[in-house]
C-alpha cells in the first residue's frame, strides 16, 4: 500500500516538475499550444483552459490548466508588450484658435498593442508663432516613442465655400437629400461644418419652402445660402418613370455608341423617331412620361408624342432640354436642344415639307417656315424661350423616301 502511494507521488512529481511555471510571449504574438507549457512528451498533456479567445494584443497574465497525471498542474502565459510604437507625425498648420489633437499630427503608427498619444506640453492655440511640438506615444505595455513636429497657427478670416445647393422640387410623398451634391470648402478647415435648417418644410404639403444652408469653419466663419423647396402634387405618369427610363435605356444601346458626337447621338434620336412613328392625332398633353413611352414603344402619336420620345431619350444621354409649347392652332409642341452652350430647335414629328425637317433648326428657319410654308406653325411667345444662333451646325434633307444629313 506504501509502495502504491510512495509510485502515484512520484508520477505526479515527475508531471508537475514537466511543466513550466511561467510562460512569457511578446503582445501580438499567436497563442500558444500546449507545446508551449511543457518541457517534453507534450503529446501526454492537454490545455484545459480553452485559450482560443484570447486577445494576445492586451497584455495580461492568465493562469492556465493543465491536464496530464493524476493531479490537476497549473501555469502562467504572461502576455508582455516590450517594444516602443514605431511612430511618424507631420509639421501642421492649422487656424487661430483650432484645438489640435496629438494624434492630429499622427501620420502612421505601428504597435501590437492600444497606443495613446500625449502632448509633450500642450501647445499654445491662442498664438500665431511656429511652436516646436513633442508627442509621445505609449503602448499598453507603458513603451513611449516621442516625436517632435512644429505646429503654426494662422488667423483665418475667410468662410467656408458652399457649393451645389439650388432650388428643387420634390414631390408628395418623395423624400429628399438635402446633402446629396452639395460641397462645403474652406482656404483652412479641412472638415467644415454644414448645417441645414429644413424646420419650415413640410413634405406632405404643397408649397415652397425656404431651407437654409450653413457651413461653418473650425474659427466660427460662417457661410449661408438659402433655396426654395418646392412640393408638387406628383405629375400624372409619375409612377412610370422608371419604367420610361428603361425603355430609354434599352432603345438607347441600340441606336447609340459611345463613340459618336453629340449631334451623331441626338440625329439618332430623332431619325429614330422620324422612322418608328406614324403620325396620328390626339394625345394627352399634360402627360410627359406616359406620352414619351407611347413613342418609345413605336406606337402612332402626334407632334407632342414625338417631342416626349425625343425629351426621354435627349435628357438620358445628358443634354437639356426645354419643351416649346406653340400657339398654333390646337398648340404645336417641340423641344429645344443645348449644344456646345447654344439652344437649336428640335421638331421629331415626322415632317418632310420643302426638306425641312426640324433638327437643330434656328430661329430664322421657323420664321420662314411659319411665314412661307406653314403659316402660324411655329408661332410661340418668343420671350419664353432662348434665343437660338444665326446659323445651324447641319442640314437635314428627305430625298426619296431617306433623310440626309450634311455639314454646314
Ligand atoms: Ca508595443
Ligand atoms: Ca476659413
Amino acid at each position: 500500500m506504501l509502495l502504491i502511494v510512495l509510485i502515484v507521488l512520484l508520477v505526479s512529481a515527475i508531471a508537475h516538475a514537466n511543466v513550466r511555471r511561467r510562460v512569457q510571449i511578446e503582445a501580438g504574438s499567436p497563442i500558444p499550444g500546449i507545446e508551449a507549457f511543457v518541457k517534453r512528451n507534450a503529446d501526454k498533456y492537454t490545455l484545459a483552459t480553452d485559450l482560443s479567445g484570447l486577445d494576445t494584443a492586451v497584455p495580461q497574465i492568465k493562469i492556465v490548466k493543465i491536464k496530464g497525471g493524476l493531479f490537476p498542474l497549473s501555469s502562467r502565459l504572461i502576455i508582455k508588450d516590450t517594444i516602443a510604437p514605431v511612430v511618424t507625425a507631420e509639421d501642421r498648420k492649422g487656424a487661430l484658435g483650432q484645438e489640435l489633437k496629438p494624434e492630429d499630427f499622427i501620420t502612421s503608427c505601428e504597435d501590437k498593442t492600444a497606443v495613446t498619444f500625449s502632448f509633450g506640453k500642450k501647445p499654445d492655440f491662442k498664438s500665431t508663432a511656429v511652436q516646436n511640438v513633442e508627442i509621445t506615444a505609449t503602448d499598453a505595455g507603458k513603451n513611449s516613442t516621442t516625436v517632435k513636429v512644429t505646429l503654426e497657427l494662422l488667423d483665418d478670416k475667410e468662410p467656408p465655400v458652399i457649393e451645389g445647393v439650388k432650388n428643387r422640387t420634390v414631390y408628395i410623398g418623395e423624400t429628399i437629400a438635402y446633402k446629396a451634391g452639395v460641397t462645403v470648402t474652406d482656404n483652412m478647415d479641412p472638415e467644415p461644418k454644414l448645417s441645414i435648417d429644413n424646420t419650415q418644410v413640410d413634405l406632405d404639403k404643397v408649397g415652397v419652402y425656404p431651407v437654409t444652408y450653413t457651413a461653418t469653419d473650425f474659427c466660427g466663419n460662417s457661410t449661408q445660402v438659402s433655396i426654395n423647396l418646392k412640393v408638387e402634387e406628383q405629375p400624372i405618369g409619375y409612377k412610370n418613370i422608371e419604367k420610361m427610363n428603361k425603355k430609354v435605356d434599352a432603345l438607347l444601346a441600340k441606336i447609340i455608341k459611345p463613340e459618336m458626337t453629340d449631334i451623331e447621338k441626338l440625329y439618332a434620336a430623332f431619325l429614330w423617331i422620324r422612322e418608328h412613328i406614324e403620325y396620328q392625332n390626339g394625345h394627352a398633353q399634360s402627360d410627359y412620361v406616359n406620352e414619351a413611352i407611347k413613342c418609345l414603344d413605336g406606337k402612332p402619336g402626334d407632334c407632342y408624342t414625338c417631342a416626349c420620345g425625343f425629351r426621354a431619350m435627349a435628357e438620358a444621354m445628358g443634354f437639356e432640354i426645354k419643351e416649346v409649347v406653340g400657339t398654333y392652332v390646337n398648340h404645336h409642341f417641340w423641344v429645344m436642344v443645348k449644344l456646345d452652350g447654344k439652344w437649336y430647335h428640335v421638331d421629331a414629328v415626322p415632317l418632310y415639307i420643302r426638306n425641312y425637317v426640324g433638327f437643330l433648326g434656328i430661329d430664322s428657319e421657323l420664321d420662314w417656315f411659319s411665314t412661307d410654308v406653314r403659316p402660324g406653325y411655329y408661332n410661340r411667345v418668343k420671350e419664353d424661350y432662348p434665343k437660338t444662333p444665326d446659323t445651324t451646325p447641319v442640314h437635314v434633307e428627305y430625298k426619296n423616301g431617306k433623310y440626309v444629313l450634311t455639314y454646314n
